[in-house]
């Protein structure tokens, strides 16, 4: 706005009267005669879509007044990445699974307003012939009926705004062993721990390996699925117990499976990021984001208890910003203790921390 000043040119000064709650904008005089409005802070359609600033100036300290109404309308855009409540979900089903069934719902949401922006598509990635998934709901079904003697799934999901693609990882176990029911189609199943089948290695282990299996034969037995005999060892020879190894939950880590073999040993399959004989070390990743532009803690705890049984290597790295504001090092902190985490208003971000156990396998 431009204002004429007759009597000084160097006195008109300038305030916003109103509408200026977040101290978002600030007036400025130019040359003594033009009032200009800035930016001085991040505009967020997620919490205010318009703003209408009633702008005054002076004349000097006691000179004419003018008052000027100024509205100004936010654009969207798409600045918030879909967010799920977990980046690891583990399910067990029971030993039949008709087809068609729900074996989970993915619960993600994104903090964009305008439905261009926070409306999910989830895909799987590459081909799943055994399951599908709503691209819509994110209900995962089987597309088949399957039995107890089938391999382990691991299904990577593409969850998109139509901008921004988020993946997450679907472990599916069958869990044969008798009595067990499927109460652990919900996810919720933190240590994952469950025995090798042992069908189709004719009396060897199972065990999980690039979507398929390797098998850990018995000592009579030999080739890619135990079928063929090893010269001049009994038939009848006995091999030592395979049953209780896992039963101490020896794998740490959300979506750890344990196989137990034979001489009451186990071999753990640690999820993407951990390895070690106990899955042990690694790196764990989790979101920690602002809401509505407000600072938030959150608690690595929480996102993955068998982290209080570790020691970090060093704090938290920023690996994936979810929004445009820089999530800078002043704008988060960690404390190792508690496993606390705050971010700064305007900071979204997924961050990973390196852990290690020094264990006894
Ligand atoms: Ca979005
Ligand atoms: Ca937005």
């Amino acid at each position: 706005m431009t204002c004429s000043t007759l009597h000084n040119p160097n006195a008109l000064v300038s305030s916003i009267v109103s509408g200026n709650a977040n101290g978002i904008f600030a007036t400025e005089v130019l040359n003594g005669v033009t009032v200009t409005v800035n930016l001085v802070r991040e505009l967020d359609y997620e919490t205010t879509q318009v703003h209408k600033l009633e702008i005054r100036a002076r004349d000097g300290p006691v000179g004419e007044l003018w008052d000027e109404e100024l509205t100004i309308v936010v654009l969207d855009v798409n600045d918030n990445f879909p967010v799920c409540d977990k980046t690891i979900y583990q399910v067990s089903l029971g030993e039949y699974t008709p087809k068609y069934t729900e074996v989970l719902k993915l619960n993600c949401s994104d903090d964009d307003v305008s439905s261009d922006y926070n409306t999910l598509i989830y895909r799987i990635k590459g081909s799943s012939q055994e399951f599908g998934i709503d691209s819509t709901t994110g209900v995962i079904t089987n597309s088949k009926a399957l039995n107890g003697s089938d391999k382990p799934y691991n299904l990577t999901i593409d969850v998109s705004d139509g901008n921004n693609p988020t993946e997450i990882t679907v472990l599916i176990n069958h869990d044969s062993s008798p009595g067990n029911s499927t109460d652990s189609i919900d996810g919720d199943n933190p240590k994952g721990n469950s025995t090798g089948s042992v069908n189709e290695c004719n009396g060897g282990i199972a065990i999980p390996l690039n979507e398929g299996v390797q098998c850990l034969c018995p000592p009579h037995k030999q080739g890619p699925n135990c079928t063929d005999d090893v010269p001049d060892v009994e038939s009848d020879c006995e091999w030592p117990s395979n049953e209780d190894a896992c039963s101490t939950e020896p794998c740490y880590g959300e979506g750890a499976v344990c196989i137990n073999t034979f001489g009451e040993n186990f071999k753990c399959l640690c999820p993407p990021g951990m390895e070690g004989d106990r899955c042990n070390t690694g790196s764990h990743c989790f979101s920690c984001s602002s809401v509505r532009w407000r600072n938030v803690t959150c608690s690595v705890f929480d996102d993955a208890s068998f982290l209080r049984e570790m020691d970090f290597s060093g704090p938290p790295t920023v690996t994936t910003r979810m929004s445009r504001t820089k999530c800078t090092n002043d704008k988060w902190g960690f404390d190792d203790g508690n496993g606390d985490m705050w971010v700064a208003k305007g900071c979204r971000a997924k961050f990973c921390i390196e852990f290690e156990k020094s264990v006894s396998s």
